[in-house]
């Protein structure tokens, strides 16, 4: 069975978890009301992703389980999936504000809606919420419950606290001597590659009866990690070189002041007078600024410097993969991942 089978069960099991928190909301006197305003934001905030990292739940399981994959442990998968296209979501609700982000899949962000605004912020709380709503339904009765609890709650952790620091790492008043590879590789890794790459594998291996495997945990950490990195890296290089009619989300890392893997490859090869040009316009919020540092990245040839990057990237990945012991984890589910973001365009 190919991923593509998986990606239409997984699509098809949404509208279960969706009535599941609907129908849970009459333990909590919800009036008609509420439960709509929760099903149109969660219709909103759920539908039109990739579906990447909860469809990675599935498809790792499958792999690692091979003939052994049954029709209860693959629905166990998409529902925790699901849950972390939950957790996405919740973060994301959250980002497109303090990112001040106009655009997300191709629609206005949440908190743009009409009647939203900084509601948006409680909003995001109830989506977090309904994670651990679904995983009581579905996972109290398995002997792998608290480790799913304390999974959740670690990456929910790692992602906050890579968000505070991509977000003090940008502040009002600019000064790009605080910006380096370290810190932009710290903040990748806690705001992106925990939830995005470790997090789906990690629930793969508790759903199939993996959890005092230490050794696959750490196998995984240690390969995922990394792929988050890229992945990242190539989020923050679509920011500004994406269509937006594939991306669905319009770029803000510049006028927001990101320390984002651009600007870092730029400040490393700029002349003096560049480096002037950086320091006046980066991190001001209009388009001719804006402008001004693109021409500047453009000089630079930053795009050319990312292809280099991506193919060797890639080619580490792989070597990294090749290398471990495939008796603790297929590689193949290393390389499924891979596959999938490899000269991503969205
Ligand atoms: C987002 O990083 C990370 C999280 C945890 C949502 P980002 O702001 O670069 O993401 P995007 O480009 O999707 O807004
Ligand atoms: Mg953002
Ligand atoms: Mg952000
Ligand atoms: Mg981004």
């Amino acid at each position: 069975m190919s991923s593509k089978a998986n990606l239409a069960d997984f699509i098809a099991h949404y509208k279960q978890l969706e009535d599941d928190i609907c129908q849970d909301l009459s333990n909590f006197e919800a009036t008609t009301e509420m439960v709509s305003r929760i099903k149109h934001l969660l219709d909103y905030n759920l539908q039109g992703g990739k579906l990447n990292r909860g469809l990675a739940v599935v498809d790792s399981a499958q792999i690692i389980l091979g003939d052994s994959f049954s029709e209860d442990i693959k629905t166990k998968a998409i529902i925790l999936g699901w849950c972390i296209e939950w957790l996405q979501a919740f973060f994301l609700v959250a980002d497109d504000i303090m990112d001040e982000s106009p655009m997300r899949r191709g629609r206005p962000s949440w908190y743009r809606n009409e009647g939203v605004g900084m509601i948006a912020i409680n909003d995001s709380f109830i989506i977090e919420s309904a994670i651990y709503r679904i995983l009581k339904k579905y996972f109290r009765d398995t002997d792998y419950y608290v480790e799913l609890l304390e999974i959740f709650h670690e990456v929910t952790y790692q992602t906050e606290l890579g968000q505070m620091v991509d977000l003090t790492t940008a502040p009002e008043i600019v000064n790009l001597d605080m910006f380096s590879i370290e810190k932009h590789t710290f903040i990748v890794k806690y705001k992106t590659s925990f939830y995005s790459f470790y997090l789906p594998v990690a629930l793969a291996l508790l759903a199939t009866g993996k959890k005092n495997s230490k050794e696959a945990f750490d196998i995984a950490r240690n390969i995922l990690v990394p792929m988050g990195v890229y992945f990242q890296v190539q989020d923050d290089y679509l920011d500004l070189y994406g269509d937006v009619n594939l991306t669905g989300k319009v770029g803000t890392d510049i006028k927001d002041n990101k320390c984002s893997w651009l600007v870092i490859q730029a400040l490393k090869v700029c002349s003096p007078e560049q480096r002037m040009i950086l320091d006046k316009h980066y991190g001001r919020k209009s388009d001719a600024d804006e402008q001004k540092v693109k021409q500047v990245f453009e000089q630079l040839d930053i795009k050319g410097i990312f292809h280099k990057y991506s193919d060797e990237t890639e080619q580490k990945l792989v070597e990294q993969i090749e290398s471990i012991d495939a008796n603790i984890v297929n590689p193949k589910v290393f390389i499924s991942f891979l596959q999938k973001i490899s000269k991503r365009q969205k």
